[in-house]
């Protein structure tokens, strides 16, 4: 989840001097002065990104940033994902994948890069973070969520979950359907690379098409073969609907070496019929590798759609594009040593 790839470079400058002219209060207090640094660093960000696709991916000029103008609400008439496991009622029950459960996940997630499993957690807890989500987040003014978060989209917020009760949980960081499942995918000293959530209201558009980062390899092939390194865990809390919008997926795309030109392709021409859509309940998640080309769709409905995401990665990898100007992971005060001694290892970097 984070700042991506662009259209049309002079655009976003022209719309980033605009928005940053608009936002300048008449008075620099340290805040304005705070939130004038903290824009250009995403403008540097967004600049280093482009350069980055333009040197290394031969035609594909120009990258896309998830910043930049949202496409049209079209609706894509094909409602489907090919990568999906139904949690059954025992595995439910025990809170455990049996062993082919688990091996027939592993290996859509690998071919997929992306997964909608069904009834992975409890919806009476997905309810009690819903509520708590919604006084703490969704409930607080547009202007303070603008100031304090990260925006991500037209409408769209991207927020750090401040670690305490009931997020503050091993139900959900170590959960023990998902975590075995992402330990197979992406070893087992595999660590937590930021907890947050994605906030959209009702009228944001569709958001630009985008790789969660940079490819971390300047050859197309090379990335195409080596194995997940970081990937999305996310957790509805309301059931996605049409209306609400999901999240687009184009299954497949994280290992193919055109996936570059693709996502070009995608970022000047968005054909989202041709993605694959989860349509999540609450207590089902979905997984995404962090390479895999996705965007947030449209919320039509009349109420906010949140989602949390967990971000489990490789313990060497550390993302420096998306969480230069917030806090990957925050742990309110006292949390920390509330965390079971066996699973700190999953925030030995923060
Ligand atoms: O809103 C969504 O469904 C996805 C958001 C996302 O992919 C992002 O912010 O990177």
């Amino acid at each position: 989840m984070n700042p991506k790839l662009d259209s049309n470079t002079n655009q976003i400058r022209k719309k980033e001097s605009a928005s940053l002219e608009r936002r300048q209060p008449p008075s620099l207090s340290t805040r304005s002065l705070r939130q004038t640094a903290v824009e250009s660093q995403n403008i540097l960000r967004k600049h280093l990104l482009h350069a980055y696709l333009t040197m290394n991916s031969g035609d594909c000029r120009i990258g896309h940033n998830r910043m930049g103008s949202p496409s049209t609400n079209r609706r894509p008439n094909l409602i489907t994902m090919n990568s999906t496991i139904d949690v059954s009622t025992p595995e439910q029950h025990e809170q455990r994948l049996r062993e082919n459960t688990s091996e027939q996940a592993k290996n859509l997630f690998l071919e997929h890069g992306a997964l909608w499993l069904k009834n992975a957690i409890p919806p009476s807890f997905v309810d009690e973070l819903a509520s708590a989500y919604r006084q703490k987040y969704t409930d607080q003014p547009l202007k303070k969520l603008k100031k304090k978060h990260a925006v991500v989209g037209d409408q769209r917020f991207m927020i750090s979950i401040k670690l305490k009760p009931p997020f503050n949980d091993p139900r959900l960081y170590a959960n023990t359907i998902l975590l075995p499942l992402v330990q197979s995918l992406l070893g087992h000293q595999c660590v937590i690379s930021s907890f947050g959530s994605v906030l959209s209201y009702p009228g944001a558009k569709h958001q630009p098409i985008h790789f969660d980062h940079p490819p971390l390899f300047e050859s197309p092939e090379a990335c195409g073969k080596t194995p997940p390194y970081a990937l999305t865990v996310v957790i509805p809390l309301v059931d996605i609907r049409q209306e609400t919008g999901s999240t687009a997926i184009w299954e497949g795309s994280h290992r193919r070496v055109t996936a570059r030109q693709e996502l070009q392709a995608l970022s000047e021409n968005p054909q989202w019929p041709q993605a694959s859509i989860p349509l999540p309940n609450r207590g089902d998640v979905y997984l995404m590798d962090y390479r895999v080309i996705h965007g947030g769709m449209a919320n039509e409905a009349d109420y906010a759609r949140p989602i949390l995401y967990l971000v489990y990665s490789r313990p060497w990898f550390q993302d420096t594009f998306n969480f230069i100007d917030q806090k990957p992971v925050r742990f309110a005060s006292g949390e920390r040593k509330k965390i079971p001694k066996e699973f700190r290892h999953l925030f030995a970097n923060h």
